[in-house]
């Protein structure tokens, strides 16, 4: 960004240099290097204005004043500011909205019709398809791809540029190292060392002009200040930091059409409450001498993270929403939510916040579901979901770089629910070959016969695939590491694959993910740790595996398996394998009982298995499966008769494509290999 004229009319350094700013040239220092508890820091929060219908406006090219919402199935997920005007929110219905406001128009999103692999808009009463068709959201993170890309190019390149991507439509900007270096520019006297080389020193005083905000809305200021008062360098940088981002909004508005709301001040709770403060199409500025004032007009529960559980827990230990009554209770009080949680309340309350801008703008999970109502019935059904899923989520691969190799997944993972309960199926993504859509259906109709081999699996009434784990630039072959999900991955995993509904999630809370909903408490980190019930280890062979054959999913994938197994070079040696990721398998799997500590026992080998060898069993397991898959597949296309136990030639130790005299001859109680 070009630097922007100077913001005082009749400077008067001499008289500024006479006194002295009560920053030191440590703290500037600090600004150059984002420093999260420089008090001149400046961050920013930007937010677009009704997204979705802005979307579809432009795409449209629809008039600014024309009113419209966009519909999904019979709800409105996003309604314009015209049409705010009538009073239309979120919780209308379509009739009550017509009726509010009859020219309003509904745009319904575009969809995924059952069986078809590509999205679009629909014309007529899309929401009549609300069996067949699923939504999409590529529309609005494409745009919402084209917006971040602009906002970038508009800040400095390099080191000044720090951009936290929170949402499909909302972004952080560290703006301090920027603030820094216009303000070195237009104050040529902070570019010289401090007075005896001590960085403690007091920095002069900025002049004492007027300071021109513009059209910004700006936050009273507290009590205890008054406008009178010079400002001082604070004030200066939340000054270089809203010219920034009144550019930032201007280039966005010129380049791409869309209109975008701002705040700006010394955190991210506070930005982000500021750029929601006035909408559409304003930004508004929380100067630090403001800040009691602002936030005494919130109830705490709208503050970042205070929104949910710990919001709950602390109206109910303290008897009240409101954070001016919250600023009365000492520390010692607060303490009784816990050490660090009190401790964290108290400052937040007060406006602190310390967390920094994550640049890291990465996918690391992607998630697409749809709930069945009514229910659906058969393996074919399914199957023709898990092809949307695949496409929907193979396409936002694609633009993670998956076909270069730059980013791929390492995890695949399905959820499966009926009316009586959840199932997961989660299955490491065979690394070394390029991630192709074929491979992943083929995992996820694998995880698919998983369950319906176990039986009781229909009617279904919701059904979701998510991948995770993306790691960078994968070159090569990597060993069995590389397959396992850990700690807050698999978290993350677990969490993302609990959404409900009809929904394509990319990642927990970044690039491109819709407003976070809440998560269902039974996707919850917990459930996974709970014992299973016995009857869930009883693994029915019903009629569920009958469904499971060959011919009722069709289109079988050309990549072999047992080959990219080899390639990836996976062996059934001694993994570094973490608590989590069993934690994972044990949820996830039947085939071992958790409460075995000194030996497991294997239910689908019938064996005790020393605890030391555990890990790689189940990796083992894992690739005979796939290995079986194959070897199934191919017979089944050459009409051959698939004789059972005809591929037992992986042997636990045994790389799976090596041939030998196994020791899983005798499937136990519960085993139901795949019958591909
Ligand atoms: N969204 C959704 N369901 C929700 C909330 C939001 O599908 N319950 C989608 C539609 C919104 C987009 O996410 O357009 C961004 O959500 P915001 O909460 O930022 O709302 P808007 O951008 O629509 O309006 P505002 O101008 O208030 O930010
Ligand atoms: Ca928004």
């Amino acid at each position: 960004m070009s630097s922007p004229e100077p913001f005082v009319s009749s400077p008067n350094i001499a008289d500024g240099l006479s006194r002295k700013s009560k920053f030191t040239y440590r703290h500037l220092s600090q600004l150059s290097h984002f420093s999260p508890t420089c008090p001149l820091r400046v961050i920013a929060h930007i937010d677009l204005d009704a997204f979705y219908a802005q979307c579809e406006m432009v795409r449209l090219g629809v008039p600014e004043d024309q009113p419209l919402a966009v519909q999904q199935w019979q709800g409105l997920i996003a309604i314009n500011y015209p049409a705010r005007a009538y009073g239309l929110s979120r919780h209308v219905t379509i009739t009550e909205a017509k009726e509010k406001c009859p020219d309003i128009v509904l745009q319904h999103v575009a969809t995924w019709k059952e069986g078809e692999d590509r999205w679009a808009y629909r014309d007529g009463d899309v929401y009549k398809h609300i069996a067949t068709h699923k939504v999409s959201l590529d529309p609005y993170r494409m745009e919402s791809r084209r917006i971040l890309a602009v906002i970038k190019e508009t800040l400095p390149q390099g080191q000044l540029q720090r951009v936290e991507k929170a949402s499909i439509d909302e972004v952080f900007l560290d703006l301090s190292a920027h603030v820094h270096s216009v303000m070195l520019e237009r104050f040529p006297e902070l570019k010289g060392p401090p007075p005896y080389d001590d960085p403690a020193e007091n920095l002069p005083k900025p002049p004492t002009t007027a300071l021109d905000w513009q059209t910004d809305s700006l936050v009273d200021l507290d009590e205890t200040e008054t406008e009178e008062d010079d400002p001082d360098w604070d004030d200066i940088a939340m000054l270089i930091g809203s010219e920034i981002v009144r550019n930032v909004r201007a280039t966005v508005r010129e380049k791409l059409k869309y209109t975008c709301s701002g705040g700006i001040s010394r955190n991210k709770m506070l930005a982000k409450l500021g750029s929601g403060r006035k909408k559409p199409n304003k930004q508004t500025v929380i100067r630090n001498r403001a800040v009691q004032h602002f936030l005494s007009s919130f109830k705490f529960t709208q503050i970042r993270m205070l929104g949910g559980k710990l919001g709950d827990e602390v109206v109910q230990t303290f008897g009240t929403d409101l954070l001016k009554e919250l600023l009365e209770i000492p520390l010692d009080r607060l303490k009784r939510l816990g050490e660090d949680t009190g401790t964290w309340l108290y400052g937040i309350i007060r406006g602190e916040d310390s967390s920094e801008i994550n640049p890291r703008t990465q996918i690391k999970s992607m998630l697409s579901a749809k709930s069945f109502r009514p229910p659906i019935n058969t393996i074919e059904q399914a199957g023709r979901w898990l092809r949307i899923f695949v496409a929907d989520i193979f396409s936002r691969c694609i633009e993670e770089g998956v076909i270069e190799n730059k980013r791929r997944p390492k995890t695949i993972n399905l959820h499966y629910r009926t009316s009586g309960h959840t199932r997961s199926k989660q299955a490491p993504i065979p690394q070394g070959k390029t991630l192709d859509e074929n491979i992943l259906y083929r995992l996820a109709r694998h995880l698919l016969a998983q369950v319906v081999a176990e039986g009781r699996a229909w009617p279904c009434t919701n059904l979701s695939l998510s991948v995770g784990g993306f790691e960078d630039g994968i070159t090569g072959n990597r060993g069995i590491g590389s397959f396992l999900v850990r700690g807050e991955e698999a978290k993350a995993m677990i969490a993302s694959g609990h959404d409900h509904g009809d929904v394509q999630v990319d990642d927990d809370d970044i690039s491109g993910a819709p407003k976070r909903r809440k998560l269902a408490p039974e996707g919850s980190i917990g459930d996974f740790f709970h014992s299973r019930s016995p009857s869930d280890d009883d693994v029915e062979q019903g009629e569920g595996c009958k469904e499971a054959s060959p011919s009722s999913l069709s289109r079988r994938s050309s990549p072999n398996p047992a080959e990219e197994l080899a390639a990836s070079n996976w062996k059934c040696k001694s993994s570094s394998a973490t608590q989590s990721r069993r934690a994972i398998w044990l949820s996830s799997e039947s085939h071992f009982r958790r409460e075995d500590i000194e030996t497991y026992f294997c239910t689908l080998c019938n064996k005790h298995m020393a605890p030391m060898g555990r890990s790689e069993h189940e990796d083992w397991h894992f690739a005979k499966d796939l290995h079986d898959e194959e070897h199934n597949n191919q017979k089944a296309s050459t009409n051959e008769p698939t004789m059972p136990g005809a591929h037992r030639s992986i042997t636990p130790g045994s790389k799976p494509e090596s041939r030998g005299n196994g020791g899983v001859a005798n499937p136990g109680k519960g085993q139901l290999k795949l019958a591909f």
